[in-house]
């Protein structure tokens, strides 16, 4: 029998402060709102104090990065470049220290946070830090233009890495930043304003404003920004875009999803498995772009959910600084409140339940890894977007109904096809109205790849070529 021998990352490579301010023009500085605090989803203690910005504080934040933008645009693409490919380097010199503290922010396993979410970070500076001196040869015409200050509000999914997917692409076209972490996960932004004074960035030309969603609609609305960049619940993006609606800001939208992974009987069952579990148990299922619904030929029904059962029997769930775990916490209270009122309705509704045995810690936000089959097109569990450990079985016969059932949903951001048909999966990946289409992988990213959804999903791409555009006058 195998023994579980835990192996704990050390939290001592990191140094919480017991509170923190605003960085606003190269500094921190005092928020003028009441302070909050944010705690460890895993345990519920409190990590720090955070300041609240208060509209003045956004305004002075704006203001720093206006003039900011004067000297960062004029720089060439080249000295641009050099301060971004440092920001790069310094992210992978301290990527312990930030996997640490995104984990112990968010409540996501070390590993991932560890293999997945800083080497992005880093990867996406090191990307957009190439393009900064050869924005004219990027097909926008020789002299394409910066917006000017950007407002940027991020979710608590991936804190660092949406921050990287706004600020990277911003600072390389010689735009400047106010940027607006969520109210859970503040740290790691903090933590990247540190790395930015460390790279001797200029002061204002990235602005760090914390708060809840009063900050984020104050830096939305600041007249003095040019572009918005929002990623969040299509909920508070329709109020964005109508915040945004009749004045000359740029948006850009990244919004909710409910991906379908769909299994065909000609599928490699065990890599089909381990691609259905990555899809949706990875971050716990706090992913935009989760395969949430899967969508698996009748004939194979019963033999892919024994063999995923039994996958989700030998997943570990527990402390996230743990180098085995693969399930971490939900990321706040609210959150879980709101995966167990969806998981309920599911029940009541006529699905069938299923949570592998597992012990949930006694302090903390937990959630099981839970799978509903018998799950009809109607049910809430199929319709709307858990943003947590929750799998939705649905069955279909034909590729056409594959297809119709996929597209069955307000949201387009993303979809899996398992089958060793090639002509298969461009047939089905042709139908689909998703914004990225994986075939026998699921939830792999690319700095170089534009990332974003249809519908209502979003409207926008970030990565690549198309998150410059996104910055740019062409
Ligand atoms: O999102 P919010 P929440 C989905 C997911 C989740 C649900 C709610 O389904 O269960 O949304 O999550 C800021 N003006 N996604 O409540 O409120 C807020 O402070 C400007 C999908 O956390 O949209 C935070 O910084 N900003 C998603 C950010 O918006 C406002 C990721 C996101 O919070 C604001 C997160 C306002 N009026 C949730 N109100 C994805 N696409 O990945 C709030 N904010």
């Amino acid at each position: 029998m195998f023994e579980y021998a835990p192996a704990p990352e050390s939290r001592d490579v990191v140094d919480i402060k017991p509170a923190y301010g605003l960085f606003i023009d190269g500094e921190f500085v005092d928020g003028s709102g009441p302070s909050f605090k944010t705690v460890n989803p895993a345990t519920e203690e409190q990590l720090a104090e955070i300041a609240t910005a208060s509209s003045d504080d956004v305004d002075r934040a704006v203001r720093a990065a206006r003039k900011a933008f004067g000297v960062w645009s004029a720089l060439p693409g080249s000295e641009r470049a050099k301060y971004l490919f440092r920001i790069a380097r310094i992210i992978q010199e301290r990527a312990r220290e930030l996997a640490v503290l995104e984990t112990l922010d968010n409540g996501k396993p070390i590993r991932e946070s560890r293999d997945v979410d800083v080497p992005l970070v880093a990867a996406h500076f090191f990307y957009y830090a190439g393009w900064a001196d050869k924005l004219g040869y990027a097909g926008f015409g020789p002299d394409p233009r910066p917006l000017g200050v950007a407002g940027q509000v991020i979710p608590w999914n991936f804190p660092l890495l949406m921050l990287a997917w706004k600020v990277a692409p911003a600072l390389a076209t010689g735009n400047t930043v106010v940027l607006k972490p969520a109210e859970t996960t503040p740290l790691t932004a903090l933590l990247f304003a540190d790395i930015c004074r460390q790279a001797d960035l200029p002061p204002g030309v990235v602005n760090i404003v914390t708060g809840a969603g009063e900050t984020g609609a104050a830096v939305v609305a600041h007249p003095d920004v040019n572009k918005v960049a929002f990623t969040g619940s299509t909920e508070v993006g329709r109020l964005i875009a109508r915040a945004v609606a009749g004045t000359d800001k740029k948006l850009t939208l990244e919004l909710g999803g409910k991906a379908a992974n769909i299994v065909y009987e000609d599928a490699a069952i065990d890599q089909a498995v381990e691609g259905v579990v990555n899809g949706i148990f990875f971050n716990q299922g706090h992913v935009c772009c989760a395969g949430s619904r899967l969508l698996v030929q009748e004939s194979i029904h019963d033999e892919l959910l024994d063999a995923l059962k039994r996958r989700l029997g030998t997943l570990r769930l527990g402390d996230p600084l743990d180098k085995n775990t693969d399930i971490g916490a939900i990321n706040s209270a609210e959150q879980l409140a709101r995966i167990r009122e969806l998981s309920d309705s599911g029940e009541a509704e006529g699905a069938r339940r299923w949570s592998p045995a597992c012990e949930l810690p006694e302090r903390g936000y937990w959630f099981p890894p839970t799978v509903f089959t018998g799950v009809a097109q109607s049910h809430r569990v199929a319709r709307e977007e858990i943003f947590g450990p929750v799998l939705s079985v649905l069955t279909f016969r034909t590729p056409a109904e594959a297809v119709e059932k996929a597209n069955n949903t307000p949201y387009g951001l993303s979809a899996g096809i398992w089958t060793e048909k090639g002509s298969r999966i461009l047939w089905t990946a042709e139908r689909l109205r998703a914004g990225v289409v994986w075939a026998n992988t699921f939830n792999r990213f690319d700095p170089a790849s534009p990332f974003g959804g249809y519908k209502e999903s979003g409207h926008g791409r970030e990565g690549g070529l198309h998150g410059l555009e996104a910055y740019l006058d062409v």
